[in-house]
Formats: structure tokens, sequence, C-alpha cells
């Protein structure tokens, strides 16, 4: 179901959501344009997720309730683990630099790609649509 490729047509709430995890104003700025696409290939318990962005491209294998390491966009390194429960994604992530926990969830909704985060009270939302 998460299979494909999956661009960023909008977000909410994402700017807030930034400047809680700390991002700067120019930064928040350029990431409101970011073009953000993901591409996920699932087979069983094993993805593969390849971000592509105006900031990077960053590829990244896990297994759901595996441990692993990422960095986030900004530079902010993480270690968590993805879970499926009935249909969603989710995610749970500490960030290695002050151990607060970051959590988000994939889900497809009527063929888009719903991605929701939260962070210390704040919530975003981005939705990608298949391409
Ligand atoms: C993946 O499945 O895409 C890799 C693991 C993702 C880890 C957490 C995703 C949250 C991204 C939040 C971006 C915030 C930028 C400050």
């Amino acid at each position: 179901a998460f299979d494909g490729t999956w661009k960023v047509d909008r977000s909410e709430n994402y700017d807030k959501f930034m400047e809680q995890m700390g991002v700067n104003v120019m930064k928040r700025k350029l990431a409101e344009h970011d073009n953000l696409k993901v591409i996920i290939e699932q087979s069983g318990d094993k993805f593969h997720v390849k971000e592509s962005s105006t900031f990077r491209t960053k590829d990244i294998d896990f297994t759901l309730g595996v441990q692993f390491d990422y960095s986030l966009a900004d530079g902010t390194e993480v270690s968590g683990t993805w879970v499926l429960e009935g249909e969603t994604l989710k995610g749970c992530f500490t960030r290695k630099d002050n151990n607060k926990v970051l959590t988000t969830t994939r889900c497809v909704v009527g063929g888009e790609l719903v991605q929701c985060y939260n962070y210390e009270g704040v919530d975003a939302k981005r939705t990608f649509k298949k391409q």
C-alpha cells in the first residue's frame, strides 16, 4: 500500500512544527518549498525509503520494529523505530541531542500518503500525491 513515488502536495502547521524542533527561520522558509519526494519500497517487514528534496537525497533501509539511526534534513540526529499498526505506520524517534521524542505516522488515505508529525506538543501534517 505504501509502495510508490510520493511528492509533497501540501503541508499543515509544518512551519510551527519545525520552529518547535528549533529549526531557524531561514531554513524553515526554504523547507516550505522543499519539493520533498519519498520513494517507498516495502517487502514484508523491510522498507527501503529514498528521500529527495531541495536539501538532499538520502536512502535508508529499515525493518519494522528494529531500531535505526537517521539524520533529519536539518541535521538533527535521531534514533527510533517504525511499526505497523493496522494500516498505519507509526514512528517513534528520540533526538540524540536532547532525548526528546518525535512521533510520526504514515497512512494512505484516498490515494494520498498522509504523514503526521508531533514534537513537544506541536502537530503537523504533510500530504503527498502519488506520481
Ligand atoms: C523514513 O522512513 O523516511 C526515515 C525515517 C524518518 C524519521 C523521522 C521523520 C520525521 C521527519 C521530520 C522532519 C523535521 C525537520 C526538522
